[in-house]
C-alpha cells in the first residue's frame, strides 16, 4: 500500500522545522522541509517568544510541505512546554507570550508558599519544580491588565493550532506541564486553580494525542496550498512526549535521554510516583501518550553548549561545533566539573564566564581554553545523565538495562560515549529527530496505518539510523567525579 503523508509542526527553544513524514506498517521516511531559527527578543519589559514570527513559518514550512507531498492527510504540531499566550474575549492575543528564561518569575514560587505550599502542590501534580512552571507565570501576571482581560489561555502549539483552525483546546501531555494538572486523574485540578484563584474556564478543555483539533481555515489554506478542510491533529504536543513515543526500546527495561535545548532524563511508567522521595528529588510525574507517565528530571542540557558557543561567536572566537569537539575529546578528563542544573545557568548570557565563576566557587580550577570548556560541560551533562538515571531507577524501584539517547544531543558522539561510561550501561544513540517522528507517529495512529506505541517503537527501531555505544569508563573514577559536584 502506499504510504500516507502527514505533516509535523516541531518547535524547540532554538530552531524550528517542518518536517513530512511517510508512513505505515512498513514505512517510516522524514523529509524536512524548512528549518528556521527560533530567536527570542529582549523587550525593554522581559524576555519573549516571536510568536508571530513562528506562525509566519510554519504556514511557509506547510506551503512547503504541499508542494512536498501535494497534500498531507494531516498536520500535527508540537513545541516546548509551560508558555502561553492569553486570549481575550473574543479570541485575541493579549500581548506577546514570555520566554520561561524570563526573570519575571523569581521569588515567585516562595511568595505563593503562603497560599499554596509546594509540598501540597506536589502532592497533586506531581510536578518537578521548575521557576518557570505556568502555575509560577500567571502568578507573576497577577494584576496586569492582560491577565484582568484573558479568558483563554492557550499553551503555544495550542495557540498555533488555534491561528491555524479556529478550534480552542488543551493538548494533555502538556497541559501535565503547568502546575495546574491533576496527575493521578489526568485532568486540570479545579481545587488548585481554586486555591490561586484562577478561573475554571480559563483553560479550554482537553485533548488527548491522537484526538482530532480542528481543520484549517480557508485563508490558511489559501495560503498554504493545502486542501480546505486538512485536518490538525493532536499529537504529543509537548515535544518531550512525542520524543518519547518515538524512542526504540523493545522492552520495558530502558531509560530515555531526551536530549536537546534541555536532557530529559527518565523513565516511562504506568502510574505516576509522587512520594516524599522522588518530591526531594524533584522528580516530575508528566504525562506521556495513552495515560503513561514521563517520570524524568530536567537537566539543563546542550543549553550549556549553546549559549558558550553564542557568547564565544559574539566575540569573534571560533565557534564551530565539530573542531570543538575534537578538542573536548583530547584534553584531560575530569579537570573541571559543574552541577549543570545550578540556577546560576539559567538565564541567557555569558556561559563561559558562570561555568568559571562555578569553578572558582567550588575550589576547582577554570578550565584553559576552549577545548577545556566544552569538555567540562558535555563531562558534566553524562555525569548528570549518571545522576538523575540512577535515582529515577531507584524511585521507581524499576531495572535498567539500555539508556536511549534521542534528540539532537544523539549526534554528538563525545557526549554519548561519556554517557555510556558515567551510567555503566548500553547507550542506543538516535533518532535525532524524534520529536518529529513522535508526532507523525500519533497521526499515523489515528488514521489507523500503525496499532500502537510498541509498533511505532518497533517501526522506528526498523527504520531510523541507531549507534550503540557500549561503557567503557571506570566506576569510581565516576563515582569520585559525581561526588565533587555534590551528585551521585
Ligand atoms: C524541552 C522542554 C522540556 C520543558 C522545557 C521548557 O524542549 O519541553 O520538557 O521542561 O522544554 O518548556
Amino acid at each position: 500500500s502506499r504510504p500516507s503523508s502527514f505533516a509535523a509542526v516541531d518547535l524547540g527553544a532554538t530552531s524550528g522545522r517542518v518536517m513530512v513524514g511517510r508512513a505505515d506498517a512498513d514505512t517510516l521516511r522524514l523529509t524536512e522541509v524548512h528549518r528556521f531559527a527560533n530567536r527570542p527578543v529582549e523587550l525593554p519589559d522581559g524576555l519573549r517568544w516571536d510568536v508571530v514570527g513562528l506562525y509566519g513559518d510554519v504556514l511557509e514550512g506547510l506551503a512547503r510541505a504541499a508542494r512536498e507531498t501535494g497534500g498531507a492527510a494531516s498536520l500535527g504540531i508540537d513545541s516546548w512546554a509551560v508558555d502561553y499566550g492569553l486570549l481575550d474575549g473574543s479570541g485575541r492575543l493579549l500581548g506577546t507570550p514570555y520566554h520561561y528564561r524570563d526573570g519575571r518569575t523569581e521569588g515567585v514560587a516562595a511568595r505563593l508558599e503562603g497560599v499554596l505550599p509546594a509540598k501540597d502542590l506536589y502532592e497533586v501534580t506531581g510536578l518537578q519544580h521548575l521557576p518557570f512552571n505556568t502555575v509560577y507565570q500567571l502568578a507573576a501576571e497577577a494584576g496586569t491588565p492582560q491577565r484582568g482581560l484573558a479568558r483563554t489561555l492557550l499553551l503555544i502549539p495550542d495557540l498555533l493550532t488555534y491561528w491555524l483552525t479556529g478550534s480552542v483546546g488543551a493538548e494533555a501531555t502538556n497541559a501535565s506541564t503547568t502546575g495546574l494538572f491533576d496527575a493521578r486523574r489526568g485532568d486540570w485540578s479545579y481545587p488548585v486553580l481554586d486555591r490561586l484563584g484562577i478561573a475554571h474556564g480559563l483553560l479550554p478543555p482537553l485533548r488527548f494525542p491522537g484526538d482530532p483539533a480542528g481543520t484549517l481555515r480557508p485563508a490558511v489554506a489559501a495560503a498554504t496550498g493545502l486542501p480546505e478542510g486538512t485536518p490538525v491533529t493532536a499529537v504529543a504536543s509537548h515535544d518531550t512526549a512525542s520524543a518519547v513515543v518515538a524512542v526504540p526500546a523493545a522492552d520495558e527495561a530502558f531509560a530515555y535521554v531526551s536530549c536537546g535545548t534541555w536532557s530529559l532524563a527518565g523513565l516511562e511508567l504506568d502510574a505516576p510516583v509522587i512520594d516524599e522521595p522522588a518530591r526531594a528529588a524533584n522528580f516530575t510525574n508528566e504525562r506521556g501518550v495513552d495515560g503513561t507517565v514521563r517520570f524524568l528530571r530536567n537537566i539543563m542540557g546542550l543549553w550549556l553548549l549553546t549559549e558558550t558557543l553564542r557568547t564565544w561567536r559574539a566575540r569573534g572566537l571560533p565557534a564551530e561545533l565539530g573542531p570543538l569537539l575534537d578538542e573536548a575529546a583530547a584534553a584531560e578528563p575530569f579537570a573541571a566539573l559543574v552541577d549543570p542544573d545550578d540556577p546560576s545557568f539559567l538565564p541567557p548570557g555569558d556561559m563561559p564566564e558562570r561555568i568559571a565563576a562555578y569553578c572558582a566557587r567550588t575550589g576547582q580550577r577554570p578550565p584553559r581554553g576552549q577545548g577545556a570548556v566544552v569538555r567540562c560541560v558535555v563531562e558534566s551533562l553524562a555525569l548528570a545523565h549518571r545522576s538523575v538515571l540512577r535515582t529515577a531507577a531507584e524511585l521507581a524501584g524499576r531495572d535498567v538495562r539500555v539508556v536511549h539517547l534521542v534528540g539532537g544531543g544523539s549526534r554528538n558522539e563525545l557526549l554519548c560515549r561519556l554517557t555510556a561510561d558515567a551510567t555503566g550501561l548500553p547507550v542506543v544513540a538516535g533518532p535525532a529527530e524524534a520529536t518529529a517522528l513522535g508526532n507523525i507517529l500519533v497521526q499515523a495512529r489515528a488514521f489507523g496505518l500503525v496499532p500502537d506505541v510498541r509498533a511505532m517503537r518497533a517501526l522506528v527501531a526498523r527504520t531510523q539510523p541507531l549507534r550503540r555505544y557500549e561503557p567503557s569508563g571506570d566506576e569510581r573514577a565516576w563515582s569520585a567525579a559525581a561526588a565533587r559536584v555534590g551528585l551521585r
